[in-house]
């Protein structure tokens, strides 16, 4: 029998049921009932008709048939890790919230990552924004921070979330094109409707291209509220900072890693917690109160406006570590639902008019995608603390309330006393004082704040903050997505808001479409030059990586590679945290210089360097000789020098080299030491001799 570790379903963990198969169990039917013969139908005679009775064919059949259910309509694209948050300090002071009381307690979370517009079967790597969405389950309920890797959004108010994502997704007349945004549709949208310019920044720029989810920042973009015990509220915005630091790849490298292998982040998120190197963020928090709300040029309420964290620090205040990938991807990944709305006391929301949206929105399409109320019962889902409600019934009840009592209050028992579950006004959320803002009274409006009109001035900002490569890849971004667009005068609207972002910006981008500049488009505010932010940088910026830890450096070998310089440089690139990938035409073995035969991981053809953050050629004149005449190593080399990476290379391997154009700069280095310090940079002065810009 397969072994069922049932976990009692009234103890309020959902009935969780993990079924794991050994050699000696027996085949059964859903019901139970023994199979025999799992390989042919129940016919009338060997070579006659099949039998309407055959209830095990049935059976099998009518499941397959329901396997699938309704794709996510966005995030539908994505991976997800279990693991746990680590509070450093007690926060008792800002907030009552239990999973911040004590320090060093742990909190198990379950991570989801995803793309927005692409459906479920997608690649990992379009040019989009990342969800990032964690379900902390702590001792008094869930709490969900359903975030991106964006600290702002396209607009500001829910009303005009299904025109984005209609504009966003593949075209309705058309069906595609799937996971991008480079069409019509999309910049129309984008162009007619200003508040959406800064977060186009922001999705032009690299941000949108993570090297992996473990290199990105999340940020929980609203506005919330923390409340302590005695009611006071403090404003709040949530970070995630990835412990292995900032880290994008180039266009270029995105659409190569798209094509060898549409399942790289997913991958690349199960092969880190599989070798030990789990992903690692510190959760920060950005705090104020109504005082510093008030003395920004912009509404803390607008969601596509960030708070610079020169002017209000990010507190780091724990920690999440994703150690355990899921056992079945549809249980977990596909069956999770996260919901904004579920929050714990000493949390709470603003009045921020995105967020009240998504109040609704989350739990309304998860009846729709799960087909039940009770979803909150499935494993995933289901809370790890006690659940009692007097809530009954509905699809796929899997609990089994006992007794007459299903209302409350009641006195059903024998005493006559009034029985539980019961409010309690002591645990449950607190009515928050007015120092955040209370703004609940006015007229009935349809009508967005004045305080929401800046439109430009943060889209500025971001785009002046960037280091000058990322500045080049942003605008040349934005040529190639109006390049993909048709309609002339979308072109043109789009280039008169960037006059608004920065002249020059505009300039660059239609001087790479070949088009004439046209004056800025009317604005409903003067458009402010901000404080710089360089702390928006990825490129040159404070997060970005100083060593090769947690990343995977390529070393290219073939028949006669010095045995001693690769095992040098493997465990070289193992010291230093990294992970190396031997390469070679087979991956059965290569002939080393001392006889030996070396298994490769990967087989060269299969493997473009687009896997890897920096590449070490080992090759000895004759291994060269023969990569010669291999277009992926002549591509494997050139993609690397390409992609600003560091080339380490005996001294035999010039001739492939030179064949793949290199030209000598400081990313080219030998091999040892210095290669595995240069392998954590990207060379990036270079990018000028290899493409144009804009
Ligand atoms: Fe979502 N969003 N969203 N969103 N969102 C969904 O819920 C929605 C927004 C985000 O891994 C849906 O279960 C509205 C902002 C993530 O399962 C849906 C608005 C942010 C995920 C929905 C927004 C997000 C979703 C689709 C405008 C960042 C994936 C499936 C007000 C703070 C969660 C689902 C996962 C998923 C609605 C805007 C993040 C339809 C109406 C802003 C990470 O309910």
């Amino acid at each position: 029998m397969a072994k069922q570790q049932t976990l009692d379903p009234s103890s309020g963990n959902g009935g969780e049921t993990h079924q794991i198969a050994t050699g000696d169990d027996i085949l059964t039917t859903n019901q139970g009932i023994p199979i025999s013969d799992n390989q042919n139908q129940l016919k009338s005679g060997a070579r006659g008709p099949v039998l309407l009775e055959d209830f095990v064919l049935r059976e099998k059949i009518f499941h397959f048939d329901h396997e699938r259910i309704p794709e996510r309509i966005v995030h539908a694209r994505g991976s997800a890790a279990h693991g746990y948050f680590e509070l450093y300090e007690s926060l008792s002071d800002i907030t009552a919230a239990d999973l911040f009381q004590r320090a060093g307690e742990r909190t198990p979370v379950f991570t989801r990552f995803s793309t927005v517009a692409g459906g479920a079967g997608s690649v990992d790597t379009p040019r989009d924004v990342r969800g990032f969405a964690v379900k902390f389950y702590t001792q008094k309920g869930n709490w969900d921070l359903v975030g991106n890797n964006i600290p702002v959004f396209f607009i500001q108010d829910a009303i005009k979330f299904p025109d984005l994502i209609h504009a966003a997704k593949m075209e309705a007349n058309k069906g595609y094109p799937q996971a991008a945004t480079a069409h019509d549709t999309f910049w129309d949208f984008i162009s007619l409707m200003p508040e959406s310019t800064h977060m186009i920044m922001w999705a032009m720029s690299d941000r949108t291209l993570p090297r992996s989810f473990a290199t990105m920042e999340g940020f929980g973009i609203h506005t919330f509220k923390l409340v302590n015990a005695e009611g006071k509220a403090t404003f709040v915005k949530f970070h995630w900072k990835p412990k292995a630091g900032l880290e994008s790849t180039i266009w270029d490298e995105t659409v190569k890693i798209a094509g060898a292998d549409p399942d790289y982040q997913r991958r690349d998120l199960f092969e880190r917690i599989d070798r030990g190197d789990f992903p690692e963020w510190e959760l920060g928090l950005q705090l104020f109160d109504q005082t510093f709300a008030d003395s920004l040029p912009f509404d803390v309420l607008d969601s596509s406006k960030l708070i610079p964290e020169e002017l209000c620090p990010v507190r780091k205040v724990g920690r999440m570590v994703l150690d355990r990938y899921p056992d079945n991807f549809f249980a977990e990944t596909e069956q999770v639902a996260f919901c904004p709305a579920n929050i714990v006391p000493g949390i709470d929301f603003t009045n921020d008019p995105l967020l009240q949206g998504r109040l609704f929105s989350y739990l309304d399409t998860q009846l729709k995608r799960l087909g039940s109320t009770n979803f909150h019962q499935i494993p995933i889902n289901a809370p790890k603390c006690p659940v009692m409600n007097f809530q009954r019934d509905g699809h796929m009840q899997m609990q089994v309330p006992k007794g007459r009592a299903n209302y409350e209050p009641n006195s059903l028992s024998e005493s006559g006393e009034i029985a539980g579950p019961r409010e309690c006004p002591m645990s449950g959320f607190k009515t928050t004082n007015t120092a955040t803002g209370a703004d609940e009274q006015g007229d009935k409006l349809r009508i967005r704040p004045e305080s929401f009109a800046d439109h430009y001035s943060q889209a500025r900002l971001f785009f002046r903050s960037l280091a000058v490569p990322e500045q080049a890849h942003l605008a040349s971004a934005i040529v190639f997505e109006l390049s993909k667009v048709g309609l002339e005068h979308v072109r043109t609207r789009m280039l008169s808001n960037l006059v608004n972002v920065d002249p020059d910006l505009a300039a660059r981008v239609a001087d790479g479409l070949a088009m004439d500049l046209p004056a800025a488009s009317p604005t409903a505010v003067p458009v402010q030059d901000l404080d710089l932010s360089p702390a928006l940088r990825i490129i040159e910026g404070p997060l970005v990586p100083t060593s090769i830890e947690g990343a995977a450096i390529g070393i290219l070998i073939a028949d006669g590679s010095d045995a001693a310089a690769v095992d040098a440089l493997t465990s070289a690139i193992g010291d230093a945290g990294g992970k190396p990938i031997l390469i070679a035409p087979k991956v059965g073995g290569t002939k080393m210089s001392d006889g030996s035969l070396l298994k490769a991981d990967a087989q060269l053809a299969g493997f473009p360097s687009v896997f890897v953050g920096a590449i070490a050629l080992v090759l000895s004149e004759e291994g060269c000789a023969a990569l010669l005449k291999e277009a992926a190593a002549i591509q494997f080399v050139m993609d690397a020098f390409g992609h600003c990476k560091a080339i380490g290379h005996s001294e035999a391997a010039r001739p492939l080299l030179d064949k793949a154009g290199v030209e000598p700069d400081e990313g080219m280095v030998g091999l040892g030491k210095p290669f595995v310090k240069a392998a954590a940079k990207r060379f990036y002065a270079r990018e000028p001799k290899v493409r144009t810009l804009a």
